[in-house]
């Protein structure tokens, strides 16, 4: 059948209508038409496009969906590679930043930055040739990509066809695919119903979408994208700067992220991430950061890329410190203290710059509190250097058939009963021969602060044992180099240096011993403390609980502890072992002078301590501060050095950060008192 003029220009003009408002509804956010009209035009055009194949054109609305699914992608070579960007977390790299590109600029013209929204999505790369979307790739490397083509035009917002009157015959642009927070829960919800496995976050999400083979299940997915670069050939319209190009996108378009500004100072640059560190709780998408660039492309062009980046623009962070993800397992961990930690095994996610895929659950009343279950979406939090833990757990998203997580009654190492004293949270394994408890002793033993075996880790500690040939720390000096070179992966040399520091270790001071016993409580600092006071273990050994209480620094729960460990029959017997294998539970003249030096290392210090500490009383805390020089006030000023931050702090942690003063936990003040 021949097409006729007629039908050719009623092909045309439904295809105008549709695009416009798809446009209206998508891009801009105000529809122009109902659905049920656009449903109709719609389909009269399929209905055309089916009759006249030959009618059939690429930036036809009808073509946003594939109708088979692709059997795989096909790698692509970008034309320009798609850079990464260079990372700020702070003013101060923001300030080092421009120093640095400014340095490589004679003659620094006058200049302004544009800064825009970080999109947290998947980057893609877009070609237009005559104006006609031929093309749309995945960032992959950078250098070379996969072909997604049909996947990206179920993206709405990305035309199929630019409209510019006389485009130029080929366009580069590139942007941000993305999934809002609404369709992100959406799809969540979908697949914990249907018992698919759950994405992280909607980042993944994202980038897995766009590697969805069957572009119909994309298209269901709503992805959406935010262009943010221009690449033309020139040839119509030569642009000079970002922001200019950022205005002919939406031209064109595109959906451009409206809350960009132009900035012509780092204090203009920081007012606008801040702004932003408080508004983007409120936008349907998320951000991790502002994008800072150069915005004149001359200026641009002079300072050009490093191997990695280009030098003209940087990412401003907001830091991550918490995150969804999913629950893959939950475990127990055994500890050398024979405590029992739940931990969350989940699907790995960046925070806080690095990657995390084990969170504690601290113990099992957590664990009920939470209700937490495998399969479940949580929030991981991780702030300054603790372990991550898990925040939140996400009921909505959870899926059907998960069980409620019951603590186990046997140790998973040992298989002896744990117990869990009535007054006390934690969960034991009491089996003084448990090989967890083992392992984790002669990992502490071996360990820096310790006897500082070097070479002596996990790996060795568990085969050793598993070999049986390490009963309890003291048997570490009984070891040949055969038994140790018959170890998987171990070689003779690698065997005698192992010896060899083992022996050294012999010759380590008495308070690097009595830490490395792993005493509960008795870390270093109170190994310290303790060996001053009492210079010989027999010393100690006899000690009435009163006087080990009475020595300045040493609380009631450690002279407990201490006071009892003493006394348990195969510990004494430890120690005769170690001392007949040499080691010297004496203090030497030098033990005392670094007491006498780290207990200086506070000097003129002045500390605030707030909310509840874990390990330590604040009585403690104080004294250990005072011992070691330092001070202790009662309220923040700018002559505070240090907080000491316990948990549910209040007030003093908010006016602190005002003040920019540095917080601790109880772990880095002993580190500090250790150093
Ligand atoms: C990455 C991103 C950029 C922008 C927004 N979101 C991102 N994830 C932007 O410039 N508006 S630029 C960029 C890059 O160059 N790697």
């Amino acid at each position: 059948m021949t097409v006729t003029p007629e039908t050719k220009k009623k092909v045309v003009l439904l295809r105008e209508q549709l695009q416009k408002a798809g446009y209206a509804y998508y891009v801009l956010d105000e529809p122009i038409m109902e659905d049920t009209v656009y449903d109709k035009l719609y389909r009269q055009l399929q209905d055309l496009e089916a009759e006249y194949p030959e009618l059939v054109t690429a930036d036809s609305p009808t073509q946003r969906v594939g109708d088979k699914p692709a059997s795989r992608f096909t790698a692509v070579r970008h034309n320009i590679p798609l850079y990464s960007l260079e990372n700020a977390f702070n003013s101060a790299e923001l300030a080092k930043w421009q120093t640095r590109w400014q340095k490589q600029i004679e003659n620094m013209p006058e200049f302004n930055y544009v800064c825009e929204l970080k999109i947290d999505g998947s980057a893609i790369a877009l070609t237009y040739e005559d104006g006609i979307l031929v093309r749309g790739a995945t960032r992959g490397d950078g250098v070379t990509g996969e072909e997604v083509t049909q996947n990206i035009r179920t993206i709405r917002t990305i035309p199929l066809k630019l409209s510019l009157n006389n485009p130029p015959a080929k366009v580069e642009v590139r942007g941000e695919a993305f999934l809002p927070l609404d369709v992100f829960a959406a799809i969540n919800q979908a697949r914990s119903k249907s018992g698919e496995a759950l994405f992280a976050n909607p980042r993944n999400a994202a980038a897995g979408t766009l590697r969805q083979l069957d572009s119909k299940i994309v298209a269901q997915r709503k992805l959406n994208f935010f262009a943010y670069t221009l690449h033309t050939d020139g040839t119509q319209q030569k642009i000079d700067s970002q922001w200019e190009s950022l205005e002919i996108l939406q031209q064109m378009g595109f959906l451009v992220n409206p809350n960009r500004k132009l900035c012509a100072s780092l204090a203009e640059v920081e007012a606008y991430f801040q702004e932003w560190d408080t508004g983007r709780k409120n936008l349907p998408y998320l951000t991790d950061g502002v994008v800072v660039k150069v915005n004149d492309y001359q200026l641009q062009q002079r300072l050009g890329f490093t191997q990695k980046f280009p030098r003209w623009a940087i990412a401003l962070k907001y830091p991550a410190e918490e995150s969804p993800t999913v629950v893959k397992d939950i475990i127990v961990n055994v500890g050398r203290t024979g405590a029992v930690t739940p931990m969350a095994v989940m699907q790995p996610v960046q925070l806080a710059g690095t990657t995390v895929q084990r969170a504690t659950l601290h113990n099992s009343d957590r664990v009920t509190e939470l209700d937490i279950r495998v399969g479940d979406t949580v929030i991981v939090r991780k702030a300054g250097e603790i372990i991550p833990e898990v925040v939140r757990v996400l009921k909505d998203l959870r899926p059907d058939g998960t069980v409620p997580y019951q603590m186990p009654t046997s140790c998973p190492e040992c298989n002896s009963a744990l117990v869990r004293p009535q007054d006390e949270a934690v969960t034991r394994c009491i089996n003084s021969s448990c090989p967890a408890i083992l392992r984790g002793s002669i990992i502490h033993w071996a360990s820096r602060n310790a006897l500082d075996i070097r070479g002596l880790g996990e790996r060795i500690a568990i085969l050793l044992i598993k070999n049986s040939l390490v009963h309890s720390v003291a048997d570490l000096y009984t070891l040949t180099v055969e038994q140790i070179a018959s170890l998987e992966r171990m070689g003779t040399k690698s065997a005698e240096n192992l010896i060899q520091a083992i022996a050294e270790s012999k010759n380590q001071d008495y308070d690097r011993i009595l830490y490395g016993l792993g005493i509960r409580y008795v870390g270093s600092v109170n190994a310290k403390i303790l060996t001053e006071n009492f210079p010989t273990i027999e010393e100690l050994s006899q000690a009435s609980f009163e006087s080990i209480e009475a020595v300045y620094g040493i609380g009631e729960e450690i002279a407990q502890s201490v006071f009892e460990w003493v006394r348990i029959a195969d510990n004494r017997t430890l120690i005769k072992q170690l001392q007949a294998a040499g080691l010297k539970f004496v203090s030497s003249q030098s033990t005392l002078d670094s007491v006498a030096q780290s207990q200086q290392v506070l000097a003129g210090k002045t500390f605030v301590i707030t909310g509840t500490l874990l390990s330590l009383k604040r009585s403690e805390a104080q004294q250990l501060i005072e011992q070691a020089g330092g001070k202790v006030t009662g309220s923040i000023s700018k002559k505070t050095d240090y907080l000491l931050l316990g948990e549910d702090a209040g007030s003093k942690l908010a006016k602190a950060e005002k003040l920019g003063i540095p917080q601790l936990n109880e772990a880095q003040l002993l580190e500090l008192l250790n150093n």
